[in-house]
């Protein structure tokens, strides 16, 4: 009952793009709650005809826990109406306050599992790609509690994913430029992530097996991001550039 009514209320609040408040008093959560509730609001999205894709991690930098107040490695799922086409526009009214964040997107050719180490997580891995991930918290002022934030699916509301390479591809430490109308916003290296992105797909598999589910062959993983979220306004053309990787760019639409 309380788990599918804060479910309810986040996949509602994502809907309208209003914000809502955090869950406390009758409405707090556990951790292991908080994924019961992603885990039913993805079951709305789902109702209205997307289908699952991946996963994504959440706080595997410095730079996100700090810019957030959090220090522990949060995960949520990914569906098919998250994904933005490359070079796309998006239109930011819909949302209640999203930021954008420079990632790394794995592509996975075999299922991962449990505890693995970074050799097995890359032998799972059929591609790589430079992304962008467009996160939105459902709740006021963007401020919330571990448990808030991993029921709100990790404020994950979007994401681009650029070219892929091949799985071989060295993407450990690639400096990372994100810039608005061509003046950088961000500047960073994928090293920031837990020292390496692989590393966020090793952690992916272990958290997402504490709440008995698999990596299955073909999701995609976001690393999670390696630089602090960038608010975001209309009419802004948004571009970030890895060194070897390419770039991968949106824009969000001029709106009034
Ligand atoms: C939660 C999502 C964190 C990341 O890459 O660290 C995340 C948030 O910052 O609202 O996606
Ligand atoms: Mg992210």
């Amino acid at each position: 009952m309380k788990i599918q009514r804060i479910a309810k209320r986040l996949d509602d609040a994502a809907v309208r793009g209003e914000a809502t408040p955090q869950l406390t008093g009758e409405d707090a959560v556990t951790l292991d709650e908080a994924y019961a509730v992603q885990r039913a609001l993805i079951e709305h999205r789902v109702g209205r005809g997307a289908h699952l894709v991946g996963l994504k991690m959440g706080f595997t930098s410095r730079a996100k826990m700090a810019q957030m107040g959090v220090s522990d490695l949060i995960w949520g799922r990914l569906t098919s109406d998250m994904w933005l086409e490359e070079g796309g526009s998006l239109k930011i009214s819909n949302y209640v306050h999203p930021r954008v964040e420079p990632e790394v997107c794995f592509l996975l050719g075999k299922p991962l599992q449990g505890n693995v180490t970074p050799l097995e997580a890359l032998a799972a891995v059929e591609a790589v790609a430079p992304a962008l991930e467009v996160i939105d918290s459902r709740y006021r002022d963007f401020k919330f509690s571990l448990p808030d934030v991993v029921a709100d699916n990790a404020s994950s509301s979007g994401f681009v994913v650029g070219q892929w390479h091949r799985p071989d591809t060295d993407v450990g430490n690639l400096g990372i430029v994100m810039s608005f109308d061509g003046r950088p916003v961000q500047l960073g290296s994928t090293a920031a992530i837990l020292g390496a992105p692989i590393r966020g797909l090793v952690a992916a598999a272990r958290l997402a097996a504490q709440q008995g589910e698999t990596l299955e062959a073909g999701s995609l993983v976001l690393a999670g991001a390696a630089t602090a979220a960038v608010e975001l306004r209309p009419g802004v053309a948004v571009r970030c550039e890895f060194q070897n990787l390419g770039s991968v760019a949106f824009s969000t639409a001029r709106e009034e």
